[in-house]
């Protein structure tokens, strides 16, 4: 038997079950590659207090990340919810110290619910420290803004010159992902000379929690399987567009993707790609 790609997440619990880690594992199931997570920190709002983020220890990290290298050991790490400084450089440390093929960070800081999900002043510790060892970055607008110092982004030329000025915080690829704007759901990957736009029909659904970090996600398990940063993306936009397409809810409150969508119903949107070549930008 050939054994599955090892996939590691390092991110927040979210317990409703449609984002971060939850949203990290699911993902990795349906891509048939095996899962294994750290987590940073519980986003669960308490009804009394309302207290929203429990952190998780700096030892408690380290005693899962050790964990999870000696029972297993890993091959790609997808990064989400790190929420303070201390645990930035805890993390990058514990990466940098892994034997990994693939980084993705996902550079997560607000919540669909407004929840803080990272530190104001943590935002230069991720860039100095984090996002100069990723494989692939996977801002959206307003993410991608914050970390160009509050640039507004508001069309696809705008997201076009983010991607290339993110991709000087030192990371190999960058996708920029166009969700948050009007029109069809484009995103922009640059790789410091081409470009590539990957593009799906806009989705009429409130139901996306989480979207992002099983878009990240996907991403990370499709490059720990052996494809291609281009094809990865195609193959999680593809994931990520159809686990949208069937979202639902179970309450009156923003419900999840559908991660079993793909598998179940076949692929919703073709994914349109285009190419722009070095200096055609
Ligand atoms: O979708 C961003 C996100 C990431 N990680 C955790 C979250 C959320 C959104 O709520 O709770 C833990």
């Amino acid at each position: 038997m050939t054994l599955p790609a090892r996939v590691m997440t390092i991110a927040g619990s979210a317990a409703g079950g449609s984002a971060g880690i939850q949203a990290d594992l699911k993902t990795f199931q349906e891509l048939d590659v095996y899962g294994m997570s750290v987590l940073t920190a519980i986003v669960s709002r308490h009804p009394k207090t309302d207290k929203n983020v429990h952190l998780q220890t700096v030892e408690a990290i380290e005693a899962q990340f050790a964990t999870a290298i000696k029972q297993v050991g890993v091959e790609g790490i997808k990064i989400g919810m790190l929420f303070s400084e201390e645990i930035i450089k805890t993390v990058s440390e514990l990466v940098g110290q892994a034997d990994i093929n693939y980084l993705v960070v996902d550079p997560v800081m607000v919540g669909k619910m407004n929840s803080k999900l990272l530190e104001d002043k943590a935002i230069r510790a991720l860039k100095e420290r984090m996002i100069p060892m990723a494989s692939l970055i996977t801002p959206n607008v307003p993410e991608a803004s914050l970390l160009l110092d509050g640039r507004s982004i508001k069309s696809v030329e705008e997201l076009k010159q983010a991607a290339v000025d993110l991709y000087d915080l030192g990371c190999q690829n960058v996708l920029v992902k166009g969700g948050r704007l009007e029109g069809p759901a484009i995103d922009v990957l640059y790789d410091g000379k081409d470009m590539m736009l990957f593009e799906v029909p806009r989705i009429d659904t409130v139901n996306t929690s989480g979207a992002g970090c099983s878009y990240s996600a996907a991403i990370a398990a499709y490059l720990t399987k052996g494809y291609s940063v281009y094809e990865s993306v195609k193959r999680a936009k593809s994931f990520v567009t159809t686990a949208i397409e069937h979202g639902f809810s179970y309450t009156d409150i923003v419900g999840p993707t559908y991660h079993a969508a793909e598998r179940k119903y076949g692929v919703a949107h073709e994914v349109k790609i285009y190419h722009i070549k070095q200096g055609e930008a």
